[in-house]
């Protein structure tokens, strides 16, 4: 059975620069259970995109195995995706965008195909500094194979049906901060005002950007044992700040109270505000941001928003000075120098 979302649409529904509803980015209808935290994500995705004007066929939704992977189905109907294997979307992503820079990369992976078996992937793509998007929709189990504990799920931490878990978590943005990553924040499905501004910003952003994204399983774990619950999230859930982030395109009207307020420039000129909660955290400082996810991690506290960002940050285009037009748009002479700069080479090696 197919799930279609229904082509009819409200003829006064809002229309972006390009002239596109937020329908647009639409995806098939969800197969998820009913209130998974995955379709908020989705959901948020749809509308960063839609807000952002961007077109459809310039971006490319990746994903490895799990109920998370198969949300690019849900969203960005008219984009390119590959749905890859448990684990192993970084390294499609990482051929993709080495063989065309044009397109956005969104990657979208489960804790435990990020965590367990893509863990390796993850660590190579983020010291890298890969230019992509990846959100993972993290929910502290394998939903798509009944609710086994996955290897972010907290020590004590209990799922529906299971024992309270013996193994200290896997902190995503604290191993990614520790690796390298030029762009670290977490969120929680529920809240689309903190994570549709992050999306808007981590799109914007020259390098890899991680978005962790707590997103409760209401079939297996989001009973009382568990912190990856709505509830326990709600209750412990602590923001760096909030996240305003104003396109290129668009004029900035809004007031910050100076001193409490960081603009960034992102580097395609889009204008990323943040106002300041957390007194200790500079979310440009490397070392004030592992340390103040480890206070928070150490008082049970789960720290939201943005907690890194590079502003400088080199992508791996800019390491390895790759060509800047992707390479099935190269032709044959700017692939082949010809025989006097073939021949001047040959001299010089002799
Ligand atoms: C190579 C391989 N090993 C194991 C599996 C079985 N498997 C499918 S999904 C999954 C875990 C998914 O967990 P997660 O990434 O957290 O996604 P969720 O379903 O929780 O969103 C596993 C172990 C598989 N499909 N392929
Ligand atoms: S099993 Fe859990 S993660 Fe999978 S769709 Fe259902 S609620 Fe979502
Ligand atoms: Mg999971």
């Amino acid at each position: 059975m197919s799930y279609q979302s229904p082509t009819f649409r409200h003829p006064g529904l809002p229309v972006n620069d390009l002239g596109y509803t937020k329908a647009d980015y639409e995806g098939a209808i969800s197969t998820l259970c009913a209130g998974c935290g995955h379709d908020s994500i989705s959901g948020a995705i749809v509308r960063a995109c839609h807000e952002l004007s961007l077109e459809p066929h310039r971006i490319a939704k990746l994903s490895g195995i799990g109920c998370s992977s198969k949300t690019p189905t849900y969203f960005l109907g008219k984009s390119h995706g590959f749905n890859s294997v448990h684990g192993r979307m970084p390294s499609v992503v990482t051929g993709a965008a080495m063989a065309n820079r044009d397109l956005l990369y969104l990657g979208v992976s489960g804790d435990g195909d990020t965590a367990s078996i893509g863990m390796g992937q993850f660590a190579h793509a983020v010291r890298r500094n890969l230019n992509m998007v990846y959100i993972v929709m993290n929910n502290g189990c394998y939903g798509l194979t009944k609710g086994q504990d996955s290897a972010t799920a907290d020590e004590g931490s209990a799922s529906k049906k299971g024992d309270p878990n013996p193994f200290s978590a896997i902190d995503l943005p604290g191993l990614a901060l520790q690796l390298g990553a030029t762009f670290v924040a977490r969120s929680f499905s529920g809240d689309k005002g903190q994570l549709v501004p992050l999306i808007k910003a981590a799109i914007s952003h020259r390098g890899f950007a991680l978005i962790d994204v707590v997103s409760p399983c209401v079939t297996f774990n989001n009973n009382t044992e568990s912190t990856k619950s709505y509830d326990f999230v709600r209750d412990h859930a602590q923001a760096t700040g909030t996240v305003d982030f104003v396109p290129m395109r668009e004029e900035i009207t809004t007031h910050y109270v100076a001193g409490k307020t960081h603009e960034v420039t992102m580097h395609d000129g889009s204008v990323l505000h943040l106002e300041k909660v957390s007194e200790n955290l500079d979310p440009f400082d490397r070392l004030s941001a592992m340390v103040t996810l480890e206070q928070h991690r150490a008082k049970g506290h789960i720290l939201t928003g943005l907690i890194y960002m590079d502003k400088d940050s080199r992508d791996l285009h800019d390491v390895l000075e790759t060509s800047r037009r992707p390479l099935n748009a190269l032709q044959e002479p700017d692939l082949c120098p010809g025989n006097k700069v073939l021949a001047n080479i040959n001299a010089s090696l002799r």
